[in-house]
């Protein structure tokens, strides 16, 4: 098979589990990553790695052609959290990066493209609950606006140019292999961490702030499934919504504590209380199941099992 993959931002939370599958999938060799800082010397030693910025469409573009790239994960993002703190250099990284990916493939440089948007698209003015496929998009955060531009952009160079990407709008997702970095709903992972160490964390949230999320398998066995399927068989080239559970912190704390009784969560909003309260509580995803054929297997009890044994493990 002539596919070659390049992931970008193969260091982060979702880029690294992203490569570690499609290289027991598709074979070490096959599978560039690439990231703008060294990751884990095992994972790097593990196949091909190349200090890469996004945002360096010259440099993008030759790592394209020396390593006869057909398909290109597009990992590197900045998130909601620290979007906000640095508005100008998200909208650079986020777009630019973008960008960069989807004129090569207009040149015909690469063939197929996987990008993520997330639930930030959406706004204060979108339906709460199962929010729909189309629906209002009025995102009030700057990666919400950089997400939701890029859709119009993907569908845009789709249409235009005949640019196979793909794309899902991620939920909150939630790993122990790798941190994330700068999210609103990274909570979700942090308190994992805190019950396990301290029995007790204070989350940035309040107790009631339902947010969509996702074990990181579910999210993993997402994006290959989507980038696998038939072409004939994708009807959105913006994004698709992509559901597995919705929870609030309470709801997760409760879930903790059948395996910790004693652990304990108290609440110190902080700015990022505006961000979660501006995003959906939970996501229609019919289209894609539809389409081609998602399904999510993973629940908020499983997925609270999972982590906290393999945590305890890595302590
Ligand atoms: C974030 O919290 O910024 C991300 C997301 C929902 O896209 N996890």
């Amino acid at each position: 098979m002539k596919k070659r993959i390049l992931i970008i931002g193969a260091s982060g939370q979702i880029g690294t589990e992203l490569t570690t599958f499609l290289r027991k999938k598709y074979g070490n060799h096959k599978v560039i990553a690439s990231d703008i800082k060294e990751g884990d010397e095992a994972f790097m030693k593990a196949g091909p790695f190349e200090i890469l910025d996004a945002m360096d469409y010259d440099a993008v573009q030759d790592v394209v052609i020396r390593h006869e790239i057909t398909d290109v994960y597009l990992m590197a993002a900045m998130l909601s959290a620290t979007a906000e703190k640095f508005p100008m250099k998200a909208w650079e990284l986020n777009m630019n990066s973008l960008f960069n990916i989807l004129n090569l493939a207009r040149d015909k440089k690469i063939e197929k493209i996987f990008w993520p948007s997330s639930i930030a698209v959406f706004g204060l003015t979108t339906p709460k609950s199962d929010t729909p496929q189309r629906t209002v998009m009025e995102p009030s955060t700057v990666y919400g606006i950089s997400k939701q531009t890029g859709e119009r952009w993907c569908e845009y160079y789709h249409k235009r140019y005949g640019v196979d990407v793909r794309s899902i709008r991620y939920p909150g997702l939630i790993s122990y292999k790798t941190l994330p970095g700068g999210g609103t709903t990274d909570y979700a992972i942090d308190i994992y961490y805190k019950a396990l160490k301290h029995k007790k964390y204070i989350c940035f949230l309040n107790a009631e702030t339902t947010l969509p999320m996702m074990f990181m398998d579910d999210a993993i066995n997402a994006t290959v499934g989507l980038m696998e399927a038939e072409d004939r068989d994708i009807k959105i080239r913006s994004s698709y919504n992509l559901a597995a559970m919705s929870f609030n912190p309470e709801e997760i704390a409760a879930s903790i504590r059948t395996h910790i009784p004693d652990f304990k969560i108290t609440y110190e909003p902080d700015f990022r209380q505006a961000i979660a309260d501006s995003w959906p509580q939970s996501i229609d995803d019919t289209q894609a199941r539809k389409d081609w054929g998602w399904e999510h297997k993973v629940s908020l009890d499983e997925m609270t099992q999972i982590m906290l044994e393999n945590l305890k493990e890595s302590n």
